[in-house]
């Protein structure tokens, strides 16, 4: 059996929704060419007038908005509202530049605790449940969204935000969260902690975990759902468009799905930008149909994926993606190789034997760019292996990464908790060739 948080609306007849979304795309696009000057200008210069857009295909005609126009308009100049009316506002850091600053109407902080709610709902989440929320509250968008989400949904909320380990255990002893929110890097650190301290996984009675806003691997969920004892979930979203509640995983498990009638989904060749055939991976971009104050045409994520097209078992009709493999601006050329982290985290944890934690060093020798991977062994290990053993450990990683990746890497075994952990967002990269040799 499979659940929902607002099902007459996620399980919608298709053309009903294609309805829907055209007449929200006319809106979105009169409303963003009539406030905001950006989008004025741009459309003019496309020699597009709003009247042009008269259903949900003519998306393709509108222009694309990069995270570079966010900055270049810093902070509200992309708000399509006046301040007056914004009631919330948040900012995604980034690695370089200026960081991207977002804002929500009332309405808009609405249609983000419906979408949350639906990601929460569809893991089987009722207002019964008790939620934490291990994401980081402030300008991130991971901690408030979560709370929303499962405010929204009525249940009792603990504001947990993240860091102190410990101090989130005993919460979790204490006060008997039935669900819980937080990156999966983090999540594998509550899971050391209890092993390391003898806590036995079910004290915490956690039955789900939403999990997100980095890539991971089915291989990293397997690991987190026997350790923490619970069931894993992924969820997707970004900043610019909501935050968290873009896509969630079903109780099927097979892709994410999309809260279509409120962001439109295209998936397009990131050099061209002309859509791909469907079941081809590319960037995925969306275009907000609903929001407010920021409602981004044809946001360019930089992330890839691709659609699936078979119906889901659970009847949501909306599109559905596989899980993230990465970003455009994650992906290292090595020589010529295409290599995501999660394609290295997925060979070393179907290894065995190994921690779940690892790093990617990229050098330049000369002219040539050198891979090393970082890989941590589990006490276990070490305990139980002689210099033999090791070395033929070794070896077994780089021919398996080898094999997957046709890409010669050297690896590197080093001591249990040698790899820095994380509270927030994994650091997978390190990159030290100079700006000018990174593909980026
Ligand atoms: O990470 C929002 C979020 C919070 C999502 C909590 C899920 C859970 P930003 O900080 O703006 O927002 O970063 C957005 O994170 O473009 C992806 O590259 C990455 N990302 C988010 N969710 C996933 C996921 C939040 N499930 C960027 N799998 C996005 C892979 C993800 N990557």
């Amino acid at each position: 059996m499979y659940h929902y948080y607002n099902k007459d609306v996620e399980c919608m007849p298709p053309e009903q929704l294609r309805q829907l979304q055209s007449e929200r795309l006319k809106s979105v696009a009169e409303r963003n060419y009539a406030n905001v000057p950006f989008y004025k200008k741009k459309f003019d210069e496309l020699g597009l007038s709003p009247a042009d857009i008269t259903g949900i295909d003519d998306v393709k005609k509108l222009p694309f908005t990069n995270k570079t126009d966010l900055r270049d308009n810093y902070p509200y100049g992309l708000f399509a509202v006046p301040m007056s009316d914004v009631v919330r506002i948040h900012a995604s850091s980034g690695t370089t530049g200026k960081q991207t600053v977002v804002g929500y109407t009332r309405r808009d902080l609405d249609i983000w605790g419906e979408v949350m709610a639906r990601t929460l709902g569809a893991g089987g989440v009722t207002k019964n449940d008790i939620g934490h929320i291990s994401y980081g509250y402030g300008l991130f968008t991971g901690g408030l969204g979560g709370n929303i989400g499962s405010e929204t949904i009525g249940c009792a909320t603990i504001p947990a935000s993240v860091g102190n380990t410990k101090r989130q255990i005993t919460i979790m002893q204490d006060f008997k969260p039935t669900f819980i929110l937080c990156t999966p890097s983090y999540a594998l650190t509550l899971a050391e902690y209890i092993e390391d301290n003898g806590i036995a996984p079910e004290s915490l009675s956690l039955k789900y975990g939403f999990f997100g806003a980095e890539p991971w691997t089915d291989a990293m969920k397997r690991e987190i759902e026997a350790k923490l004892r619970l069931k894993a979930f992924d969820i997707y979203g970004l900043s610019e468009i909501i935050g968290p509640g873009v896509a969630y995983e079903c109780e099927a498990h097979e892709g994410l799905h999309v809260a279509e009638d409120h962001f439109f989904i295209e998936i397009i060749d990131p050099d061209t930008g002309v859509e791909v055939e469907d079941g081809q991976y590319g960037e995925v971009v969306f275009t907000c149909l609903t929001k407010e104050a920021l409602p981004l045409l044809r946001y360019r994520t930089h992330d890839i994926s691709k659609k699936i097209s078979a119906p889901c078992p659970c009847g949501r009709t909306s599109t559905r993606i596989t899980k993230f493999a990465g970003r455009t601006d994650d992906m290292l050329i090595i020589r010529g190789v295409n290599v995501f982290p999660s394609q290295v985290e997925a060979v070393l944890l179907e290894l065995g034997g190994l921690a779940p934690y690892y790093q990617l060093v990229v050098e330049r020798e000369g002219s040539l760019d050198k891979l090393t991977v970082l890989v941590e062994l589990t006490p276990k290990t070490v305990s139980g292996s002689g210099i033999k053993d090791l070395q033929r450990l070794q070896r077994t990683i780089a021919e398996s990464i080898k094999s997957m990746l046709g890409l010669a890497v050297k690896v590197e075994l080093v001591d249990p908790k040698a790899i820095e952990r994380f509270e927030g967002k994994a650091v997978r990269v390190v990159d030290k060739r100079d700006k000018a040799f990174r593909a980026r």
